[in-house]
């Protein structure tokens, strides 16, 4: 009846934004992650007879209202399919700091369907899985994989066959990502409501959606072929691409801040002085750096003189996710 599980967050090289339908969540476009070691989310669910409603402990503190309504929302999924009526205590903590902006949701929803699965007694294959933390959160299908992940758009209503399948484990290359860390503030439009304001508003959504397989397969072939070069040309494309469509949007959104511009600049003049490193942003202000171990001390260093950053995280590739306890 409780079980402990732990995932690590990812970063998409090519990026998720838009659904094809938001009761199941099931994703417009496919996209293709690096699972990072840095950033870890340990979370413990226990059902329990005494408890009369759900009860959930973000890194320690009790969760606000709308936090603990979307972790029940979840777990009635979990719920429903093994036929279980109790409630559960949820602990989950996060080994980056929270509140910075930074995706926690990929790795907290993974962690969340792998523990609360097994706390619940099923038995779930990992494409299973992957489906179950989707519903939690798109990303979060892809955190259930190490390395290098992809997640499937699938064709099906029922969403049976879209979930993440691995391409390759995390000791296929050895890339790194570093992490500069412009603001501490939370973000004013979150991910579900920005894609969904991009559907509806831009101009260039279709465009986004219709161009994307392409940009998948050269992405595999990149991946398959150790092409760095080209991954990262076309992780800042597809990250460009994304931001380009959302500031289409009506009112447009705009996720950056001056000093995700100067990062921007930083990585493209380190790339001109023969530094192989590259960029990708999400929907917040932070800028992610794509390197090879080669380049790892001089990209950090150039990010900390940026002006505006306030601390560079660093990370390589992160594994699968993993059960760590289970008692019944
Ligand atoms: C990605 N993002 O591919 C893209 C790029 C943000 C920008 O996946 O609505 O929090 O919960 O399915 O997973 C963040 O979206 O969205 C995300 P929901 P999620 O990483």
């Amino acid at each position: 009846m409780k079980a402990i599980a732990q995932a690590y967050s990812n970063i998409a090289l090519i990026k998720y934004w838009g659904k094809r339908e938001s009761r199941l969540n099931l994703p417009a476009v496919g996209s293709i992650s690096l699972t990072l070691a840095g950033m870890k989310t340990v979370s413990q669910v226990h059902f329990r007879e005494d408890l009369d409603h759900d009860h959930l402990l973000l890194n320690g503190k009790e969760a606000l209202p709308p936090e603990t309504a979307r972790v029940s929302k979840f777990l009635n999924i979990v719920r429903e399919a093994s036929r279980l009526q109790l409630f559960a205590e949820i602990k989950s903590h996060n080994n980056f700091p929270t509140g910075a902006g930074l995706a926690s949701s990929a790795s907290a929803f993974a962690s969340l369907a792998l523990a609360a699965s097994q706390a619940a007694g099923l038995k779930l294959s990992p494409a299973q899985l992957s489906i179950l933390a989707r519903r939690g959160s798109g990303s979060a299908a892809r955190s259930l994989f190490g390395g290098f992940v992809e997640m499937k758009i699938g064709k099906k209503k029922d969403g049976s066959d879209c979930y993440a399948v691995q391409l390759q484990d995390e000791n296929y290359w050895d890339i790194h990502l570093l992490i500069a860390i412009t603001s501490e503030s939370k973000k004013d439009v979150g991910s579900t409501s920005g894609m969904d304001h991009t559907a509806r508003t831009s101009p260039y959504y279709r465009e986004w959606v219709t161009t994307s397989p392409a940009d998948l397969k050269e992405m595999r072939q990149a991946i398959g072929n150790k092409n760095f070069h080209k991954l990262g040309e076309l992780a800042e494309f597809s990250c460009l691409k994304m931001h380009a469509v959302a500031m289409s949007a009506y009112p447009g959104l705009l996720y950056w801040n001056a000093a995700s511009i100067e990062c921007i600049h930083t990585i493209r003049e380190l790339r001109r002085q023969g530094c192989e490193v590259y960029f990708t942003i999400d929907a917040g202000p932070q800028v992610k750096a794509i390197c090879l171990p080669a380049g790892l001390e001089a990209v950090k260093s150039a990010l900390e003189n940026t002006r505006g950053v306030l601390r560079v995280i660093s990370s390589g590739l992160g594994g699968n996710a993993a059960l760590l306890e289970r008692i019944d």
